[in-house]
């Protein structure tokens, strides 16, 4: 009994390893190297998710982020968040998200994301979502995220803790 807890406690630190270096799941599409894909469980109910990934662009030339899809819903947008008059908003990033040629852009909470709407299943830790990037130059790349915990701040599963300021609206 202890062995098997021992055993699972050493699952779950050793996958979170492999979460933070996270290099096995790149997905390189010519230019674009995309990594960290990950997103959050949905608590009961909720409609709405966010999902989460790095893009990198090797290349010469600017690319552009211009759709998502995926069957978990018909509508996904790529939105950014911004500080106004300190309180936290978010908007749709008009015109697709430039990533210029030798930076890499982070998709992640607090900044830039995916809102996948009105989902047609929840999200569970643990499962593995299936996204269709639409890119300007590099076309379409498909990704998977991994759904971490409710409160994860990061594709390991970060510290487990919910950053919200006070007077952020959704
Ligand atoms: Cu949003």
């Amino acid at each position: 009994m202890r062995a098997t807890i021992a055993a699972a406690l050493l699952t779950v630190l050793m996958t979170g390893l492999a979460g933070s270096l996270a290099s096995a799941e790149d997905v390189k599409a010519g230019d674009l190297v995309i990594s960290q894909a990950w997103s959050r469980a949905t608590p009961n109910g909720a409609k709405v998710g966010t999902g989460y990934l790095t893009i990198e662009n090797k290349g010469a030339a600017a690319d552009k982020l211009v759709g998502v899809t995926g069957d978990v819903s018909s509508r996904i947008e790529v939105h950014e968040m911004s500080m106004n008059n300190g309180v936290m908003k978010m908007r749709p990033v008009d015109g697709g998200l430039t990533i210029d040629p030798g930076k890499t852009v982070k998709l992640a909470p607090s900044g830039y994301h995916l809102m996948i709407m009105d989902l047609k299943s929840p999200l569970k830790q643990g499962d593995k979502l299936p996204l269709t990037l639409q890119f300007e130059k590099a076309g379409k790349v498909a990704v998977t995220l991994d759904v971490q915990g409710v409160g994860a701040q990061g594709p390991s599963g970060g510290d487990g803790m919910m950053k919200m300021s006070p007077g952020m609206k959704m």
